[in-house]
């Protein structure tokens, strides 16, 4: 397996891989993600949550959770075995659990319309520890520089928390300057994709995406996986039995089992 040598998991918190899915299944998978933003679901079943509705603004950043649950192109997308083959050896484990997904579709933006915040995705995750989680970010469409793509903050998985930070925030002016004071100058690297690639980000990497300046959607598959290295936290109160769907195979299917 090829892996993209100048960034590791490890040390940047983030890297690249090569093209693993064939033309067609990205084409199907990403009518499939048309299908689920306008509310049409082939498998009779909704989605977690739908921060975005037909009729809503269509220059707004468009994210939907567990979209694999409501098409089945979708779902074939992010259980394909060299998937989870090629995570099981980036990552180096011996399994790999789909547990969430979320389309990420970003239409032309207007404005900060297209804007997602500087976060790391731990920060959304008291249920989980932070070693063996991760997230693979499927490029359904080309995605250039220009394109708002996904940048990542290289070695900010190993900072500390940095308070205010936050996805849905669009000002990203004040975030970087919240960035710059606890941490001076930063190496950002851009994901920019062809369709087919695949960027993995660890669960404590910041990243964050601006304005799509292209004319065509920018379109983002994204996979939140864990690893045999993954530990539950217990929780009381408010998302305490949110993981019990790990047991549902339906719902979070292994990609790869050894
Ligand atoms: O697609 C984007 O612009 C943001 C994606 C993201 O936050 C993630 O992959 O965790």
């Amino acid at each position: 397996m090829h892996i993209d040598t100048h960034y590791s998991l490890n040390e940047n918190g983030f890297t690249f891989l090569p093209k693993i899915f064939n033309k067609n299944d990205l084409l199907s998978a990403s009518k499939g993600l048309w299908n689920v933003i306008n509310g049409k679901y082939d498998t009779g079943i909704k989605p977690e949550t739908r921060f975005w509705e037909p009729g809503d603004d269509p220059n707004k950043i468009i994210k939907i959770d567990k979209p694999h649950l409501c098409n089945s192109k979708v779902w074939d997308l992010i259980t394909n075995k060299d998937f989870g083959k090629a995570l099981a050896y980036t990552t180096k484990s011996k399994t790999i659990q789909v547990w969430h997904t979320q389309v990420v579709w970003k239409p032309k933006s207007k404005k900060e319309s297209g804007n997602a915040g500087w976060h790391r995705d731990a920060q959304y995750w008291p249920f989980w520890s932070t070693g063996g989680l991760f997230t693979a970010w499927i490029a359904l469409s080309n995605v250039s520089l220009n394109s708002g793509p996904v940048r990542f903050i290289s070695g900010s998985n190993k900072w500390e928390d940095v308070p205010g930070l936050d996805f849905f925030d669009k000002d990203l002016i004040t975030q970087d300057k919240l960035l710059k004071k606890h941490h001076g100058k930063t190496k950002i690297i851009n994901g920019v994709l062809e369709m087919g690639q695949v960027s993995i980000h660890s669960s404590l990497t910041y990243h964050s995406s601006a304005a799509n300046l292209e004319n065509e959607p920018r379109v983002g598959m994204v996979v939140h996986f864990c690893t045999d290295k993954a530990q539950r936290v217990p929780l009381k109160g408010e998302n305490s039995n949110y993981l019990d769907q790990l047991i549902d195979h339906s719902r979070a299917p292994f990609i790869y089992n050894g």
